[in-house]
C-alpha cells in the first residue's frame, strides 16, 4: 500500500458553480466536463461540493484538496484522470448556514444537483412539490433548511435581500423535464415563504433541463485499492466509470454565463425533452427491468444478466418491442442504434454494477422510467407483457423477500409502505393503490396484466417468466 495521500496538483480556481449532492456520478460527469471546458476556454467555474448529509465526502476529498482518481474502464484498457475542479466540500447538516452564504456568494453563477429522485421532495407520479413530506414542513419552518429545495429557495432569498443576481438552477437528475421539476418545487416552496420571492425567482432564475449519462457504480474497497496501487497513492474517493458519456443541456442561462460546455462535447440544444424520454425510458427502464428480474434471477450485476442468454433476450426485446414503438427520437438520432449501444455498454465486463444499487428508490424511479412507456402502449393498444413482469418483479422485490424466501434490503423512501403493501394479502392491488407512484386512471389499465405477471414470476420463477415472452 502506497503511504502517500493524493493531494492537489493544479491552482486552485474561484468557484463558480456551487454542486449539491456530491456523489459518484457527478464527480465521473459534470465535474470531469466542467475540468475539460476550463482547461479548453478558460473561466472561474471552481467547484464547490455539498453533502447534503454525510460527512463521508468531505472527510475523503479535504485532506486530498478537493482533487480525486477517475478510473475509465474500456472493454480492453483503463484511463486514469486526476481530477481537480472540485475545490472543496461542505456538509450542509452540519453548517446549513455556510452553504446559504456560499450559495449567495457574488461570484456563483450556477447551483447544480445531483441529489437523485427522491431529494427533490416532490410526488413522482404529479411532479409537484410534496407540502407535506418532512423536510418541506422543517424548511417552511425554519430559514435553515435540510432539503435541496429549501436550500435553493433560501439561497436565492438571501441574493435578493443583497441585490444580487439570482443563479441559474442545473439539475442533473434522472428526471423527465427535470428543470421543470425543479422549478415547480422551487417555486412552490418560495410561495409558500413569501410570495413576492417567488415572484422574483419566476422572473429572475433559469432552470434549464438536462440529460446526464455515464454509468458509474458506487465505489468498492478492492477499487480503492486497485486505484492506490496504480496511482501510487492513497485517494479515499475514486470513481470508476465506463468510457461512454453524454450530457444534453437546455441553453437557458442567466446572462449566458457558464463553462465553455459546447467545446467537449455537450450538446447545447433548445428542447431536451426528446433526449430525456428516450435515454430514461430506454437505459434507465431496462436498467431498472435488469435489475428486479435480475436480482430475482440470481445475478449481482448488470454485466452478468447480459452474460445470460435469457436475459439478454428478454432486454433486446423490450427495446424492440415495447419501448423503440413508443417513443419518438431526437432529430437524427436511430433508437436501434442506441439500443445496440446500450447493450455493448451493458455487457462491459468491467463494469460492475449491481443489481440491488440499480433497484434502489422504485418507488421514485418506475414512473418516469417504466409506467410512462406502459401508458402509451396501453393507449395504442399495444401488450407490454415484458415491461409488466419488469413491474410485477418490483412488486416481490419490495416486500423484503425473494422468490426463495430469502431476505432483501430495499432501500427506498416508501420502504415501510411498500412492505406492508407487498406482504398484503392482495400485493398487486394494494402496491397499485400507492397514488404516490400509481396514477388511479392508469393502476386500473394496469391491474389485470400485472395480476397475471405476477402469478406468472411466483409459480414459474423470474427465468422461466422471461422464457415464456421469447
Ligand atoms: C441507474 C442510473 O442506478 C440507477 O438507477 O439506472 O444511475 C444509470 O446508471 C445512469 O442514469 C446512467 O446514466
Amino acid at each position: 500500500m502506497p503511504a502517500d495521500r493524493l493531494t492537489r496538483s493544479a491552482p486552485a480556481v474561484p468557484v463558480g458553480i456551487v454542486h449539491l449532492g456530491l456523489g459518484a456520478f457527478f464527480r465521473a460527469h459534470g465535474a470531469v466536463y466542467i475540468e475539460e471546458a476550463m482547461s479548453a476556454s478558460g473561466g472561474d467555474w471552481g467547484i464547490l461540493g455539498v453533502s447534503l448529509q454525510s460527512t463521508t465526502m468531505r472527510d475523503q476529498l479535504t485532506p486530498q484538496g478537493g482533487t480525486y482518481t477517475a478510473l475509465e474502464l474500456g472493454p480492453d484498457g483503463e484511463t486514469l484522470r486526476h481530477v481537480q475542479s472540485v475545490q472543496g466540500v461542505l456538509v450542509a447538516r452540519e453548517d446549513p448556514g455556510a452553504v446559504l452564504e456560499a450559495m449567495a456568494d457574488p461570484g456563483v453563477k450556477i447551483v447544480s444537483l445531483t441529489v437523485t429522485e427522491k431529494g427533490y421532495c416532490h410526488e413522482p407520479s404529479t411532479g409537484r412539490l410534496n407540502l407535506r413530506h418532512p423536510d418541506i414542513l422543517h424548511d417552511l419552518a425554519t430559514a435553515l433548511p435540510v432539503s435541496a429545495p429549501g436550500f435553493l429557495v433560501r439561497a436565492l432569498a438571501l441574493r435578493h435581500a443583497r441585490g444580487l443576481a439570482a443563479f441559474t438552477v442545473l439539475t442533473c437528475d434522472n428526471l423527465p423535464n427535470n428543470g421543470q421539476v425543479v422549478r415547480g418545487v422551487v417555486l412552490d416552496l418560495a410561495r409558500a415563504i413569501d410570495p413576492a420571492l417567488a415572484d422574483w425567482i419566476q422572473a429572475e432564475c433559469r432552470f434549464p433541463s438536462t440529460m446526464v449519462d455515464r454509468i458509474v457504480p458506487a465505489t468498492k474497497p478492492e477499487d480503492i485499492a486497485r486505484v492506490a496501487a496504480l496511482i501510487g497513492a492513497q485517494d479515499a474517493a475514486p470513481v470508476l466509470h465506463e468510457p461512454f458519456r453524454q450530457w444534453v443541456v437546455e441553453d437557458d442561462f442567466i446572462g449566458g454565463l457558464r463553462p465553455d460546455l459546447g467545446a467537449v462535447g455537450v450538446q447545447m440544444v433548445a428542447d431536451v425533452t426528446e433526449y430525456e424520454h428516450m435515454k430514461l425510458r430506454m437505459l434507465n427502464g431496462t436498467h431498472s427491468s435488469l435489475a428486479y428480474l435480475g436480482y430475482l434471477s440470481g445475478h449481482e450485476t448488470i454485466a452478468d444478466c447480459m452474460a445470460d442468454p435469457v436475459l439478454d433476450r428478454f432486454v433486446q426485446s423490450l427495446w424492440s418491442r415495447e419501448i423503440i414503438p413508443a417513443l419518438t427520437p431526437p432529430e437524427g438520432v436511430s433508437l436501434a442504434d442506441y439500443a445496440g449501444a446500450l447493450h455493448a455498454r451493458y455487457a462491459n465486463p468491467s463494469i460492475r454494477h449491481r443489481t440491488w444499487q440499480i433497484a434502489m428508490d422504485g418507488s421514485q424511479k418506475l414512473p418516469q422510467r417504466i409506467l410512462g412507456t406502459l401508458e402509451t402502449n396501453l393507449e395504442a393498444g399495444r401488450p407490454c407483457p415484458g415491461l409488466m413482469l419488469a413491474v410485477a418483479a418490483w412488486m416481490i422485490y419490495v416486500r423484503g423477500t425473494d422468490l426463495t424466501g430469502a431476505p432483501i434490503e430495499v432501500k427506498d423512501p416508501l420502504a415501510p409502505r411498500l412492505r406492508e403493501a407487498a406482504t398484503s394479502a392482495d400485493p398487486v392491488g394494494a402496491l397499485l393503490g400507492l397514488r404516490a407512484v400509481f396514477p388511479e386512471a392508469l393502476a386500473n389499465r394496469l391491474e389485470q396484466p400485472l395480476r397475471n405477471a405476477y402469478a406468472t414470476l411466483v409459480n414459474q420463477g423470474a427465468k422461466a417468466a422471461m422464457e415464456t415472452l421469447a
